[in-house]
């Protein structure tokens, strides 16, 4: 950051860092109109109208705190501290901000405990049944396949430093295969497009897997020594032969077939996943069968195959982060809420005790969590006491009793862990906070003051914060300190060059091998194989629904100037994305008398949202799909894609299952 004068006047990445080599996306590139842009909030406000329309009128720190304590302390007073739900996500993706000082203050409240499974949780669950944990190769080791398969994830859109090193893969003669439903930018740069029915790719790996034992291409020395439950999994693939895997796909079964020998044949072959596949009912189940491949064809055994998901464990393993959060002050006797259905929730009049406050930071529920209609039904009920804090007026800030100005992320010191790299960062405040915004740490601090609770750990600083985090001792962290991280900005976790972490099993499941059956989930009575079943919101698996709901419905993370709806309420950025489009085949588009580029109105029993429709080859027949991350109130017709969808859980991990969503299109007016 170049600072002129305390302000903050360029921003550029460092060159010199081994996973961005300086690149900034298209999101933070302007990161400077979040910070200084008019949209941000720069004072507490309080409501004045109606929850929902926004007016406010600005009130000093100690007003807005006197009262919001006073609030909270009355309605513990009557109802215990149940009745109050804390939600954040991931608004700042750091540990200092983002996971410490409140969650002692909830915890010291008693409050209603909020289950953050929406990203990631439902995939590593599923991976952890085969693998024992979602840890899988180093992510500039992609560099190293020859055959990579980018499973459900939209590379060039969602972790564009990523493509870096699978150019480099490319270059040295890799084939990269995109299995998506939906043709992705990334998919247009592959080589090969796989496009099955959403919800499907159980079924896809499971038929892969058939073809590649009949055929003798797995690895049995691996599958002999590092693996359990073979002989069980084979007589499970008897029920997957490529034509009945082709007819639960919608693909063709040669395409399975060929693709099952190209990835045996792959060295290194590898499968590079994230979120795409989870958010379905059987979410945690597809990525379980998917973890199999490797482990199938001993994959694992060279540097750059197996399987890239996550690195956030990595960071989460080396840091100290249970010293930020003390869970150890957390009553686990009170209940909790699952994010995903905050609307069942804040609407539920059955809750003993209701939800009487909800306090959030670092979220925008309004936009990012499914079956938006329940929810804003929720946050416009006028007995719900609401408290957010954040940059800008989000949806959900608009229906606040209390808006309080948050710090961006050059205005506060945090310390970053990845979800995609094994790079540790250190982030310094900039310049001093933007008008009289403070940051999550001091926002909890203050309020417990005002609430009166004295306990000393409210009083660690965000540097004393940083310290406990980085005092683990973990082997990882050896050589890296405060001092060090304040030289450098980043470090790299001491994880070896070349991690080959698998080549000779080593799984951390019960049995230490890779898990093709799971005695743990046999006791569990589930399904101690991987297996297919269709989701209960899709033709297959509800034919009634889907007469009436044709049309498979995708929301993913398609804008590439958003954040989920971070950035969205920025004028550039919005601009930039032009407008939500719903992509629709020629096929059902005709059907409905559809026309390229004609407005039409995406629907089903829980909302309606008004889109304009693009035609064309983008996604199969059945299937439509538009971008997730749009605020309603900056939409056409006043909803966005989360309108529409599902608010069910995941079979593992508390995860949505927000894909699994039927809807029909019709033409607007009709
Ligand atoms: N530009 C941008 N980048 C982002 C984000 C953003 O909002 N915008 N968000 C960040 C976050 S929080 C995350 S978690 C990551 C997520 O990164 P990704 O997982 O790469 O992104 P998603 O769009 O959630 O899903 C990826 C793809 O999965 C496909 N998909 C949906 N259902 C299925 C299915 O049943 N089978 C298969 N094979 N594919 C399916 C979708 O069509 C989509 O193209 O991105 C991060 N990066
Ligand atoms: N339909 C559909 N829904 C989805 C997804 C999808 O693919 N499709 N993806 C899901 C996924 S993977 C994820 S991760 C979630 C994301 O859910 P969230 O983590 O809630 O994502 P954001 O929309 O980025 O909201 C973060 C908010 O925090 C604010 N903020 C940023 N920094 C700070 C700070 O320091 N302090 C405070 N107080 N506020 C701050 C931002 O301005 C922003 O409004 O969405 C999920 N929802
Ligand atoms: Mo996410």
């Amino acid at each position: 950051m170049t600072v002129e004068d305390g302000r903050a006047v360029k921003l550029a990445g460092d060159a010199v860092h081994p996973f961005t080599h300086g690149g900034l996306c298209a999101k933070v590139n302007h990161y400077l109109d979040r910070v200084y842009g008019e949209e941000r909030l720069l004072y507490p406000m309080r409501r004045t109208g109606p929850k929902g329309e926004g007016r406010f009128e600005r009130v000093s720190w100690e007003e807005a705190l006197g009262e919001i304590a006073g609030r909270l302390r009355q309605i513990v007073a009557e109802d215990g501290g149940q009745a109050v739900l804390p939600y954040s996500y991931m608004g700042t993706q750091g540990l200092v901000q983002g996971q410490s000082i409140d969650r002692r203050f909830f915890a010291r409240l008693g409050a209603t405990r909020l289950e953050r499974a929406i990203c990631a949780s439902t995939g590593s669950s599923g991976a952890a049944v085969t693998m024992g944990t979602n840890q899988g190769i180093l992510p500039e080791d992609i560099a190293h396949a020859r055959f990579i398969v980018l499973w459900g994830t939209n590379t060039v859109v969602t972790n564009l430093h990523l493509w870096r090193f699978v150019r480099q893969a490319k270059e040295a003669g890799a084939t990269v295969v995109v299995i998506d439903p939906v043709k992705t930018r990334t998919a247009e740069a592959a080589d090969w497009h796989v496009r099955p029915l959403p919800g499907t790719d159980a079924a896809l790996a499971l038929g892969m897997m058939h073809v590649i034992v009949a055929e003798g291409l797995h690895d049995a020395d691996y599958v002999e020594r590092y693996t359990t439950g073979f002989d069980r999994l084979c007589e499970r693939l008897r029920d997957y032969p490529p034509e009945r895997a082709a007819e639960l796909t919608g693909l063709a079964a040669e395409e399975i077939v060929r693709l099952a020998r190209a990835y045996a044949a792959g060295s290194p072959s590898l499968i590079r996943t994230l979120v795409g596949m989870e958010h379905r009912a059987h979410g945690g189940m597809a990525f379980r069968t998917i973890s199999c491949l490797p482990a199938l064809t001993g994959a694992w055994r060279q540097r750059g195959g197996g399987l890239l998901f996550l690195t956030a464990g990595l960071h989460f393993e080396a840091l100290n982060a249970e010293a930020l959060g003390m869970p150890e002050l957390e009553d686990e006797s009170i209940r909790t809420v699952n994010m995903v259905q905050v609307g069942r929730a804040l609407t539920d009049r059955t809750l003993k005790p209701p939800i009487r406050a909800l306090l959030v930071h670092s979220s925008n529920p309004a936009a990012i969590a499914p079956n938006q209609n329940l929810v804003l039904e929720g946050l416009r009920r006028e007995d719900l006491f609401t408290v957010v804090h954040e940059q800008v007026l989000t949806d959900t800030a608009r229906h606040a009793d209390y808006v309080l100005p948050a710090t961006t992320q050059v205005e506060h010191l945090d310390l970053v862990f990845s979800w995609g790299h094994e790079y540790l960062t250190l982030n310094l405040p900039a310049i001093e906070p933007v008008g009289e915004a403070i940051p999550n740490t001091e926002l909890f601090r203050r309020l417990a003051r005002a609430t009166g609770f004295t306990e000393a750990y409210f009083e660690d600083t965000d540097l004393d914060l940083v310290q406990l985090a980085l005092a683990s001792g973990h082997p990882h962290l050896e050589g890296i300190t405060f001092e060090s991280l304040l030289r450098d900005g980043w470090a790299r976790l001491k994880v070896p060059e070349g991690w080959t972490p698998y080549a000779e099993g080593g799984f951390p499941t019960p049995s230490g091998r890779a898990e093709f059956y799971s005695e743990r989930v046999a006791r569990s009575g589930e399904d101690p194989l991987p297996g297919f079943e269709p989701s209960p919101e899709s033709s297959a698996g509800n034919p009634a629904l889907a007469a009436r709901y044709p049309l498979a419905l995708v929301t993913g993370k398609s804008a590439l100037h958003f954040l989920n709806s971070s950035y969205s309420g920025l004028e550039r950025h919005r601009k930039a994305e032009v407008e939500p489009k719903l992509d629709l085949s020629e096929v059902d588009a005709a059907a409905r008398g559809v026309a390229d580029g004609e407005m039409v109105r995406v629907h089903n029993d829980r909302g309606s949202v008004s889109v304009r429709a693009r035609v064309g080859d983008r996604v199969r027949p059945g299937v439509c799909a538009m971008p997730s991350g749009w605020w309603a109130s900056l939409s056409p017709g006043g909803s966005s894609a989360n309108a529409l969808t599902r608010d069910g859980l995941a079979d593992l991990g508390g995860g949505g299952d927000f894909h699994d969503t039927l809807v029909e299109v019709s033409p607007a007016g009709s």
